[in-house]
């Protein structure tokens, strides 16, 4: 009898063949409805894998009865929607996409603080309703990239990544993280610092750390306080970095100059949330690794995840290998 997988979103069918191939398939047929809770226990109940998104929660109540589970392919790098824990004591991989969305991550990290800098959006919305009708001194006036100091908490692929960057605009780089990084040092240039001297001495601060309990809310008042008034944040990788009422405090009395942010606390937002509104808030949509190229390669390396570990093979990325003794 073939495996059963079950993909949470409507995937396109032509990355998918191989998985066609080894196992019974069914797909949740929206591509931008998330599955129900409720079908998303039931199809755990008979599953062998599943195919998940980070905006499917997977905790004590999604696996309290999944008797066939042996893995839980997450198509992005973070897994804080898994209960890993959990799944580990299973005996379930929990399988999840580096590499292959690091560069195309940092590009809009890079993007976005450029973008919030130098007000591209605000811009491109002042020529798109016609009101560019005269030139003035101070029009759009932005804040300066290049020769001001980047401050990089979490210094993994990506933070390395956005750090390559930072230096092809000559940018003095600093950076916290759980371990110095040899790497970022020697060849970068990048120099290790305490989250306090980082958020004190950068003109950026951007957050690159993944969600764990440790770094829940680390940028909160106490860490808007510390930044310079001049001080512009990126938030590339998690919502719950931030306590986003403190940001809106910091934000509209002038804690901090700015904001660019990819993620947010609950996704999706709408128009009415309070960071959005806000005049010196570049928001978008959760896109840090869409592109094409990286979407389908982050497809391809999910159904690999699966394939291989239903074969009893190595994945090409899991999380808790180490644990499982795999
Ligand atoms: C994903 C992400 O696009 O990889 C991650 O951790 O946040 C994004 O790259 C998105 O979460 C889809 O699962």
């Amino acid at each position: 009898m073939k495996p059963y997988v079950f993909i949470t979103r409507k995937i396109p069918e032509q990355l998918l063949t191989e998985l066609y191939e080894m196992a019974e398939v069914k797909m949740w047929e929206h591509e931008d409805v998330p599955v129900p809770n409720n079908i998303l226990k039931e199809e755990l109940e008979r599953a062998d894998a599943v195919f998940s998104l980070v905006s499917d929660p997977i905790g004590s109540e999604q696996l309290s009865n999944c008797p066939n589970l042996k893995v839980i392919a997450n198509m992005a790098v973070g897994y804080d929607n898994i209960d890993v824990r959990l799944a580990t004591s299973k005996g379930i991989v929990v399988g999840h996409t580096p590499d292959v969305l690091t560069d195309t991550t940092a590009d809009l990290t890079f993007a976005l603080l450029l973008a919030t800098a130098r007000r591209i959006p605000e811009a491109a919305s002042y020529v798109k309703n016609d009101e560019w009708s005269q030139w003035s001194p101070y029009l759009l006036a932005g804040t300066d990239v290049h020769h001001k100091t980047i401050g990089i908490v979490g210094m993994g692929r990506i933070g390395e990544a956005v750090a390559r960057r930072a230096k092809g605009f000559d940018m003095n780089i600093l950076y916290h993280n759980r371990s110095r990084k040899a790497v970022a040092e020697q060849e970068i240039g990048a120099q290790y610092c305490t989250f306090e001297e980082l958020l004190k001495q950068s003109d950026y601060v951007v957050c690159l750390a993944p969600l764990t309990p440790e770094t829940k809310e680390i940028f909160n008042a106490k860490a808007f306080q510390q930044m310079k008034d001049s001080a512009i944040f990126i938030n590339a990788s998690r919502g719950g970095l931030v306590n986003e009422s403190d940001l809106e405090e910091a934000l509209k009395n002038g804690v901090i100059k700015g904001a660019g942010l990819d993620v947010f606390a609950k996704e999706p937002i709408r128009v009415n949330h309070p960071l959005v509104q806000l005049p010196n808030v570049v928001a978008i949509p959760h896109i840090g690794s869409a592109t094409v190229e990286t979407r389908d390669a982050m497809v391809k390396m999910t159904v690999q995840n699966i394939v291989r570990s239903l074969k009893g093979e190595q994945p090409i990325a899991a999380v808790n290998l180490k644990e499982l003794g795999v």
